[in-house]
């Protein structure tokens, strides 16, 4: 294997910069909050943070719509807050993984502005422009995500402009060169600010079908519980045509070529494409393009031994060079404590097992504000959503503010300690006294779990950059061993809320240092987990 790079196993806490910390006190999380909060971040034992959009943008989908790419917006501070960001990340030795919104931008971006104006300015294919068809219509049945055709008529070139996600969200034409070199020298200004890698938001988007061809019906969407609620017709068509296309392959090699020129930086593609496993393995083959994929898989509702299995051997069976990246949690998703999280009444116990699963699976691991806390998903009533794909849903699909809400730091204080107004989204009741103050001071906590299980695994090559694999076991059993030259461990869970038992021969096996799990006990060659249990141990000969 070739060296290692920092990246490889990493940990990465995602932030979402409005609902970490308000530095300013005008309800919205900013960049010197973060700084204030570096210590803590350190404190998680984590490698690096990937902080969602801080870009100068109209907000309208909470910063993935971004007006000037080259800039800071104002809520969250200057370019000057984003330097000292980095030298005091750097400090600490935390890596800065920044957002890229590469395929589309705030159609109040100075590009759109001039692109929609007439079909003769020097942006006029910029964006994906299209004719009426005959009857007026839009030119094929593309849909948005977030609802509705994924065509917006503009009156001024009398032509649709295509948009996959809001209609403020013009996509860009990845087909015109022009573009593709525009995008990149943006990227690049942040390479040369410093940072150590990008998270490429929905960067199978980058392409459409030149030919616009429609996309086929299809019967369902599986993935319940990303909003694909069966009221949004997107889940009821394959999207063959709108994203994906063969042509992003060489984009994708494009942004390899200039990170190739910052040793050290990383790219993390997040990639939804129908068939995301096969996606993230094309999208980062040969070591010639992304380096890392985010998958998608492990966001979705199902919850059970043989579906992690599955999907973590899938990926396996046709990853080659490129590294994945699991979550459990992020800002679009239903938080994992409340996604995976049975009313068992030991949600801790499970949370802290989640945590312990997540850490020990191969790749990288993002883990998302409040994962370390267990915080649930927020009930958020309708006059405070601010989400527009769930005002769009509602109540069928609540939107994504469950899992926005801010970060709970100070159970003594208003608003938790985010901030001493009133925050743009409230801070959830259960969360206050899940508050970062109590949890500190009570050794059983699920951020003190986190804690010592991310400092533990640090000591163990295998667990983070080992080889993966699985051994059959019967529900709600998960085991596999993970090995990296001298060393092997077998890790087992119990993701039930019932002991369950494995065989497990353990002649050549030590258990290893109890973590604040209940964990398991062999006899007669039977592994015994308790509810939400794990088991670490070591082979030797
Ligand atoms: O999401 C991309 C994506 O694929 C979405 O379909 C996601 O599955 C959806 O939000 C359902 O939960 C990225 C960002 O993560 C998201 O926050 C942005 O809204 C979106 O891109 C547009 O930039
Ligand atoms: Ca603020």
């Amino acid at each position: 294997m070739a060296k290692l790079e920092w990246w490889q196993g990493a940990v990465i806490y995602q932030i979402y910069p409005r609902s970490f910390q308000d530095s300013n006190q005008d309800g919205i999380g900013d960049i010197p909050g973060i700084i204030a909060r570096l210590d803590y971040i350190k404190s998680l034992a984590v490698d690096a943070i990937w902080i969602s959009p801080f870009f100068k943008s109209p907000m309208k989908d909470f910063g993935y719509d971004i007006s000037d790419y080259r800039d800071i917006d104002p809520l969250f501070g200057t370019l000057a807050d984003f330097d000292e960001l980095i030298a005091q990340a750097h400090k600490r030795d935390i890596k800065i993984i920044i957002d890229q919104v590469l395929s589309h931008t705030s159609d109040q971006h100075a590009w759109f502005s001039e692109s929609r104006e007439n079909t003769s300015n020097d942006k006029a294919d910029w964006y994906v422009w299209a004719d009426a068809k005959d009857d007026g219509t839009a030119p094929n049945n593309w849909l948005s995500i977030f609802g509705g055709p994924a065509w917006q008529w503009e009156p001024r070139r009398k032509q649709y402009y295509l948009h996959n996600f809001l209609t403020e969200q013009p996509d860009l034409n990845f087909h015109n060169p022009e573009v593709r070199q525009a995008v990149l020298d943006n990227v690049e200004f942040w390479l040369k600010r410093g940072v150590d890698g990008f998270r490429l938001d929905a960067i199978n988007f980058c392409y459409h079908d030149a030919e616009l061809r429609d996309n086929p019906a299809k019967p369902v969407d599986k993935r319940q519980g990303r909003g694909f609620s069966e009221d949004n017709p997107y889940a009821f068509q394959y999207h063959y045509y709108n994203n994906t296309q063969p042509e992003n392959l060489a984009f994708m090699k494009a942004i390899r070529a200039l990170l190739d020129q910052y040793p050290g930086t990383v790219s993390l593609g997040e990639i939804s494409s129908e068939d995301s496993l096969a996606t993230m393995a094309e999208y980062t083959a040969d070591g010639d393009k992304l380096h890392m994929g985010y998958s998608f898989e492990l966001l979705t509702s199902d919850y059970s031994a043989r579906y992690i299995r599955e999907t973590v051997q899938g990926l396996e069976s046709q990853m080659t060079e490129g590294w994945p990246c699991w979550a459990f949690s992020n800002h679009d998703v239903t938080r994992v404590a409340s996604r995976w999280a049975q009313a068992s009444g030991q949600s801790n116990q499970q949370v802290k097992m989640l945590t312990a699963l997540l850490a020990s699976l191969r790749g990288s691991v993002c883990m998302y504000q409040g994962e370390e806390l267990g915080l649930t998903e927020a009930d958020v009533a309708f006059e405070d959503l601010q989400d527009p794909y769930g005002i769009t849903f509602w109540p069928n699909f609540k939107g994504r503010d469950g899992c926005r809400t801010p970060h709970p730091w100070d159970e003594s204080l208003a608003h938790a300690g985010f901030s001493t107004n009133k925050p743009w989204l409230p801070v959830a009741d259960a969360h206050q006294k899940q508050a970062v103050s109590q949890q500190e001071a009570d050794q059983t906590s699920c951020l003190n779990a986190y804690r010592e299980f991310l400092n533990w695994r640090k000591h163990s090559p295998a667990l983070q950059v080992g080889d993966i694999t699985f051994i059959e076991t019967a529900e709600p059993v998960l085991a596999f061993w993970r090995s990296y030259q001298e060393e092997t461990v077998l890790c087992c869970f119990n993701l039930g809320n019932h002991s369950a038992s494995m065989p497990l021969d353990d002649t050549h096996l030590t258990e290893l240092a109890q973590i604040s799990h209940h964990s398991g006990q062999v006899v007669d060659q039977q592994l015994n987990l308790p509810a939400f249990g794990c088991f670490f141990a070591k082979k030797h000969s």
